[in-house]
Formats: C-alpha cells, structure tokens, sequence
C-alpha cells in the first residue's frame, strides 16, 4: 500500500492524532460496558510507532505486542476493521476472535500482534532470516517495552539476529513500567539500548516523545538492517498516559510524574512546529483533529453494524482443519 503523499510532518502529525483519538474513543467505549474484553492503551506513544513506521517502506514488516494499536494504526491497519475487532465482530482484523491485543493486517506489513512478552522478539528474527535468505531487501521492525528486554526470548532473538547480521530492528518503547514494575527496579542499566553491546550490535536511545527524533533516529538504522549490516537496538524513551490495561489506578507513581511526562507531549509539540515553521496554518492542523473525530465516527458505525460470528464458529481457526481438508 503506498504511503498517503503530502508533507511528512504532516502525515506525521494526522498518525499521531488518529492514533489518540482512537485510544480515546475506545476508552471512553470500554467505560461505557460496549466493548467486551480489555485494552492496553497506547496514549502517550504515539511518537515511537509513527516515527518508526514513516522510516519503513510500506513492503516492510512490524511485529507488535500486548499494546497493539498504536503500531497497527501507524503502519496502515484500517481503524474500522481494528474498531470491528475491539466490538468482536467478523470485520474485525482478526475476524472478531481476538480484540485489542491481536491487531494487524499482513496487507500492510503488520503482523497479528502478539501479547507473549517478548514472543515477537523470535518470530521477527526468523522473518528477517527469511528476508535475508529470499534477497528480498525487505526488513522488519520489532516493536517490544522495556519489561520484555529481560525476557529469555528477547536475548536468544537479538543474539541470533546480531551473528547473522539479519534486518530487524530493534524498537524498545522505554515507559518505565513493565505493568506496576518500575524498569529501574528490574534492570542496572540507565540506558537500556547499552543492551546492544551485549550482542554485538549499535544500541541508540531517543527522546521517544518527538517524533521527528525519531524518524531521524530510525532512518540510518533501517538503511543499515537493509544493506546488511545488521541489526540495532532503538530505545524510545516514553509514557504512558493511562494505566497498564483495565482496572489499574496507577498507585505505583506519582500524579507529578504524570504531569511531567505530559506536559512533553508528541502531539501538541508537533503541531507548534508545523504553525512556527510555516508548514501548516492553524486552521489546518485543527482541521485534521475535526476529519480524524469524522473517520472514527465512521469506524463505529461500522464496527456496529458488522455481524457478530456465529456461536457453531467459535472452535474455527483453533485447529488447522482448513489445512488438513
Ligand atoms: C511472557 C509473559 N509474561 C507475562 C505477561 C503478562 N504481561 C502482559 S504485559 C506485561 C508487562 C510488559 O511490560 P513492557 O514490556 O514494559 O510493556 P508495556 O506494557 O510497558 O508496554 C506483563 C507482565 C505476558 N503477557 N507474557
Ligand atoms: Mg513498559
């Protein structure tokens, strides 16, 4: 799927809006009882999957994780069919059998997230092994937070990565809770991306709350996963706004940490550059908050009016009968 054309900040910056609205709107449905299951809310993150994604071309991968939506948005899933999938609804992305964290869409390059901590970590080496093997040029970003970097899983995937020079990259959202656990409890580092010289390969920590920083950040690194040279660790630093998923009243930090973190928010920040910088009026960068509430509006309406799948459905794809015949 080709990239929407205009200005890249722009398209930037409507990433990042949809991705907000989309987390708030399904906030506010999951509050009122309309959406069955749970959520893990990407708020807050908007920068990281947005500026990663705008680095890749639309032929490359990501492999997501429990906080799924963000990534899924950024690399081109269509929010109705991820809207039918939070409603449970055969339009959903994965057919309404598994909600928020199963987002994804192998049409644009975005592999059916998987909520295992660190579970994509393997499977996004053995696609980039894949890709190497095939010559095909194509490389694969591995969305992960910062409790998976100590998974067992992410150690052998980054080793084995590291000694075949395969092209993954390596994106850890760092928002300093792995679910309640504060990552400086469960980890020496300072910096997480000092990691990557455990393996053997280029570790860069950004500002994950800029997503131009991130774009620039990302840019050498996807070049240097394409041509070879194998992988690189990319921590963002970042937050998030809400709790880890439903029924968490965040008592493990501080309302002024919150505060903080907020007050450097992805969205308005790039809305000041793109007014300053003559790149868009006021007006427009408004006008897109207004199409992006429309569009959601529309991904209601049709996650509403798709069919729920049949109960006698519930054991298909559970098994590979299809498969067998
Ligand atoms: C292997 C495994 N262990 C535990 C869990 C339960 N679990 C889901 S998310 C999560 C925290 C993950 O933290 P992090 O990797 O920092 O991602 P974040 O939620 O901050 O985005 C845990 C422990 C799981 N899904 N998989
Ligand atoms: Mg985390």
């Amino acid at each position: 799927m080709p990239q929407p054309p205009g200005d890249p900040l722009l398209r930037m910056y409507r990433q990042m809006v949809r991705i907000r609205q989309f987390e708030e709107t399904v906030s506010r449905l999951f509050l009122e009882g309309r959406l069955p299951g749970t959520l893990h809310l990407y708020a807050g993150q908007e920068a990281c999957a947005v500026g990663v994604c705008e680095a890749l071309k639309p032929t490359d991968w990501i492999t997501s994780t429990h906080r799924a939506h963000g990534h899924a948005i950024a690399k081109g899933v269509s929010m109705d069919s991820m809207m039918a999938e939070l409603f449970a609804r055969t339009t959903g992305c994965a057919g309404g059998y598994g909600g928020s964290m199963h987002m994804g869409d192998p049409a644009v390059g975005a592999l059916t997230a998987i909520a295992i901590v660190a579970g994509n970590a393997p499977v996004a080496a053995g696609m980039a092994l894949g890709f190497r093997m095939q010559a095909t040029g194509q490389v694969v970003a591995c969305f992960t937070g910062d409790g998976a970097l100590n998974e067992g899983a992410f150690h052998e995937a980054a080793n084995m990565a590291a000694i075949w020079d395969l092209p993954v990259i390596f994106v850890c959202e760092n928002n300093l809770y792995g679910a309640s656990t504060p990552i400086a409890e469960v980890v020496k580092l300072e910096r997480l991306s000092d990691r990557a010289a455990g393996y053997g390969f280029p570790g860069i920590t950004v500002d994950g709350m800029d997503v131009q920083a991130v774009y620039e950040a990302m840019v050498p690194v996807v070049e240097r996963a394409r041509t070879g040279g194998g992988p690189t660790l990319v921590e963002c630093l970042t937050y998030r706004y809400t709790g880890h998923s439903r029924n968490d009243t965040r008592g493990y930090r501080t309302r002024a940490e919150e505060a903080e973190w907020k007050a450097r928010d992805p969205i308005p920040r790039l809305a000041a550059h793109l007014t300053a910088s003559g790149i868009a009026t006021e007006a427009e960068v408004a006008a897109i908050a207004e199409e992006v509430a429309a569009e959601l509006e529309r991904a209601v309406r049709f996650a509403e009016e798709s069919p729920s799948p049949a109960p006698e459905d519930c054991l298909r794809h559970v098994f590979a009968e299809e498969v067998r015949g």
